[in-house]
């Protein structure tokens, strides 16, 4: 078992249809903890380099112009296998092959508004988040419920 964190986003899409405490709240209820998160609108250096690997593909434009449209809410998540269990709960990038269940499954139907962004790799997660939270962004604590989540290697 290996304590990893991640970056989550809920993208426009979430803001705006007023799913973010159902989102975040998934993902506390798992016992995921939550050691940064803020509410931030996007500029465009910023999400052309968020999305830099997706440079050369056709949606690449409509990529950063809609991540740029309305704020974001910026999470980093920390847990046991942290970055495959939230790949795990945000589901498949097309909803329409997202498991029911999954935040995608139940809250999207199309890609290009699929709601919610969690990084992929140990790689990816570290450099997101350095990219969205900097050096000092983020806090560690303990939680009272920490021992009945978390195995004593953890
Ligand atoms: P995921 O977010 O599941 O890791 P990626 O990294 O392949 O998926 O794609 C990043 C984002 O690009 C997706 N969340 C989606 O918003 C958008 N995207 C991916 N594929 C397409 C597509 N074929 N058409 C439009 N937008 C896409």
């Amino acid at each position: 078992m290996k304590s990893q964190r991640t970056l989550v986003l809920i993208k426009p899409d979430g803001v705006q249809r007023q799913l973010v405490g159902r989102v975040i709240a998934r993902f506390e209820d798992r016992g995921l903890k939550i050691v940064g998160m803020r509410l931030t609108a996007v500029s465009r250096a910023l999400a052309e380099h968020h999305y830099a690997v997706h440079k050369e593909r056709p949606f690449f434009a409509s990529l950063v112009d809609f991540i740029t449209s309305s704020p974001v809410v910026a999470i980093v998540l920390e847990g046991p296998n942290a970055i495959p269990v939230v790949r795990s709960m945000v589901g498949a990038t097309k909803p329409h092959e997202s498991a029911p269940g999954t935040i995608r499954g139940d809250f999207a139907l199309e890609t290009a508004k699929n709601l919610i962004h969690a990084s992929d790799a140990e790689e990816t997660a570290a450099a997101e988040i350095q990219l969205w939270f900097g050096d000092g962004g983020l806090v560690g604590y303990e939680r009272a419920t920490d021992t009945w989540i978390l195995s004593d290697e953890a």
